[in-house]
């Protein structure tokens, strides 16, 4: 659909805190049109699903108690119970591309996660069968960086750094992984999404976009938090769909707000690219 970016709506129920989850949602949507695009946040409402949720239906969603946290998997469970359901971001491509949107913005994907025996995010089987360009921060931080670009690659993931060569690490813009494919503007991801339309290649385009470097964290103390975020989940005996809020939350604490402020950040820089993308993509994409 011209000019429009999906937008997802875990990050609004499960991911940020209550009190700036809402106010977040907001201005990842402002950014987007202020950069051209037209943002459509995606979420579950009674079973019914929403391509563009509006201020109250959001507000619902942020603060809620019984939301559950969808997967592709779990969208047609949320629609025939008539449950609220925030949609993670294999649940938003999936819905996305039944509506035509081709262009996506995140926070960070899922993936591989660490310290727990095995816990592999549907997001990157959606990210291989879905055509779509997913902007995101890198993976989130929390993950098993290198075994997830591992998957990633397997799945047929294409993987392209936004102005960089270096895979960055969510709260963090540097990281020691390296990106082999580089772009330096908006139409150059277009034009890649076109190729793959054109060729008839299934599977995502992830645009992985640094956080701005005046709100990065610093590498390793970064480290140092989850490592003990990671350690306390084991601790408490974590899993399943609860672990990533879980381990967001508790580096926020851990960090005394700092990975909360580089999410944020992030989030809406991502949001911005993805309506440059947007603007970006003519009348075809
Ligand atoms: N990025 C964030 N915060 C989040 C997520 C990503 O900044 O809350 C969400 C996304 O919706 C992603 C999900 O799809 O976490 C992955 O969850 P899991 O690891 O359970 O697959
Ligand atoms: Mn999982």
């Amino acid at each position: 659909m011209k000019r429009v970016v999906a937008l997802e709506s875990t990050v609004i129920a499960h991911g940020l805190p209550q009190g700036i989850n809402f106010e977040t949602a907001l201005n990842m949507e402002r950014a987007v049109k202020e950069n051209g695009g037209i943002p459509k946040t995606i979420g579950i409402l009674d079973g019914r699903i929403i391509v563009g949720v509006n201020e109250e239906e959001m507000r619902r969603l942020g603060t809620g108690r019984n939301v559950l946290k969808v997967g592709t998997a779990e969208i047609s469970y949320a629609t025939a119970m008539k449950r609220d359901a925030a949609t993670t971001v294999s649940a938003t491509m999936a819905i996305a591309k039944l509506n035509g949107i081709s262009v996506f913005a995140t926070g960070g994907i899922g993936g591989v996660h660490r310290g727990v025996d095995w816990d592999v995010s549907q997001d990157i089987i959606e990210l291989s069968r879905t055509r779509m360009i997913v902007i995101s921060a890198g993976v989130k931080s929390i993950l098993d960086v290198p075994k997830t670009l591992e998957f990633l690659e397997t799945f047929g993931v294409t993987i392209v750094g936004y102005k960089t060569d270096c895979f960055p690490f969510f709260h963090c813009s540097k990281s020691p992984y390296k990106i082999n494919l580089t772009i330096d503007s908006p139409e150059e991801a277009v034009m890649i999404l076109k190729e793959k339309e054109r060729l008839g290649i299934e599977g995502g385009l992830l645009v992985a976009n640094p956080i701005p470097e005046m709100d990065s964290m610093d590498y390793d103390e970064l480290r140092a938090l989850i490592e003990s975020a990671l350690k306390a989940a084991v601790k408490e005996g974590i899993s399943g769909k609860t672990l990533t809020p879980y381990l967001l939350g508790k580096l926020a604490l851990l960090s005394g707000g700092k990975t909360l402020d580089a999410n944020i950040s992030l989030l809406i820089n991502n949001a911005a690219l993805g309506g440059l993308i947007a603007a970006n993509s003519g009348e075809e994409l």
